[in-house]
């Protein structure tokens, strides 16, 4: 069977602006934010992943190579909306208003899960594909409420293999819940190839199964990125039902910190990828429509570098963490089993046991 989903793109991998229908709502103002915002991000994740190194942070997960997916989703969201992330995805929770504190719940720290105020971020979801149930509950309260938020949940391929993929999307197909499926295929989960994950050609297609609106996209290409998350966004509000969003990418380095992906995966691959690198292809879209600015390119990488150094001085001059934080953040009545524990442990730490 042959279902086509076409990959859209609006700047293909050489910065040529390949859609021209976009071309009066690209501005400086969009491209220098969306800039500065990738760089920002490419700054966190190899600083976090050196921080690893250096034993000054426990397991981290690297998004390098899916910075446009995240940033340009998480731009087209309004103030107001929800988002339901994951362990990769702290570019998309930062540009929509996390602090750099994210970085410390890889340290055990529960400030690092914290929302920040005002803000609709749940923590980062571990348990793959459990995020899209609740991710089309809120959808699904916000439009019972009458109100115009909607809601969107990052995923990865692998997350597709999980009835929770096909709970959070049939039930946001029943009730035409505003919400978006914003799935970021990165080609494996952990070591396991997208081949071996499914028989079906394309994620999209999966939104054919629920009669929502499918989209598959050069997820390396920003602007496609922002424009289609916008519009699906927009269909959400207006009452058009959920969207399922396919974003094709790759992650350069490893699952976590903890694999090794030389083992299952063929490195020269990862390189030869970094042809579709987003960063270079927003660069070379910005020397080609003359937005590029030596000056203004330096300040921006200073500023970045800046910036998460002092994000990194703040964590780790924090105080140290209260023990209680173990078990005090499961539920809001603990049960008694975590009650127990908690007892025995601290029992053990006074030297009692
Ligand atoms: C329910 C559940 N099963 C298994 C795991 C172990 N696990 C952690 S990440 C992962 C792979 C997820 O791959 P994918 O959804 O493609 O996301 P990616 O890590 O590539 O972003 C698995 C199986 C888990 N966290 N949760």
């Amino acid at each position: 069977m042959e279902i086509q989903f076409p990959v859209l793109q609006v700047v293909n991998k050489d910065g040529k602006l390949v859609d021209e229908s976009y071309k009066n709502e690209i501005t400086e103002d969009l491209v220098r934010t969306f800039y500065r915002q990738l760089v920002c991000m490419r700054t966190l994740d190899r600083k976090a992943k050196n921080l690893q190194r250096q034993g000054r942070l426990g397991t981290y997960p690297p998004f390098e190579g899916q910075e446009a997916a995240q940033v340009g989703s998480a731009l087209a969201l309004d103030e107001d909306d929800w988002m339901f992330p994951t362990y990769r995805d702290h570019a998309a929770s930062i540009t929509f208003g996390k602090s750099y504190s994210i970085l410390s719940s890889w340290n055990g720290r529960v400030e690092g899960n914290l929302p920040p105020e005002g803000k609709k971020i749940l923590p980062p979801s571990v348990p793959i594909a459990t995020q899209l149930p609740l991710a089309t509950g809120a959808a699904m309260a916000a439009k019972f409420k009458g109100s115009k938020q909607a809601a969107i949940a990052y995923f990865g391929d692998g997350a597709t293999s999980e009835g929770d993929f096909h709970e959070g999307l049939n039930f946001a197909s029943v009730y035409q819940a505003p919400v978006v499926f914003f799935n970021q295929n990165n080609g494996y989960a952990i070591s396991l190839p997208i081949s071996k994950q499914m028989n079906s050609k394309t994620i999209a297609q999966k939104s054919i199964a629920y009669e929502i609106t499918g989209v598959r996209l050069d997820g390396n290409d920003i602007f496609v990125v922002y424009f289609e998350t916008k519009k699906a966004l927009e269909r959400a509000r207006n009452g058009e039902g959920p969207t399922l969003i396919e974003a094709i990418t790759w992650r350069y380095g490893a699952h976590t910190t903890a694999d090794d992906p030389t083992k299952y995966r063929d490195q020269k691959e990862s390189e030869k990828r970094r042809e579709n690198d987003p960063i270079s292809r927003l660069e070379s879209f910005m020397k080609r429509n003359g937005y590029w600015d030596d000056a203004w390119i330096q300040k921006v990488h200073d500023e970045a570098i800046e910036e998460i150094e002092a994000a990194v001085r703040a964590m780790e001059t924090m105080p140290p963490p209260d023990v209680n934080d173990i078990y005090d953040y499961i539920f809001e009545t603990p049960t008694w089993t975590i009650r127990e524990q908690k007892e025995q442990y601290m029992k053990h730490l006074r030297g009692e046991e």
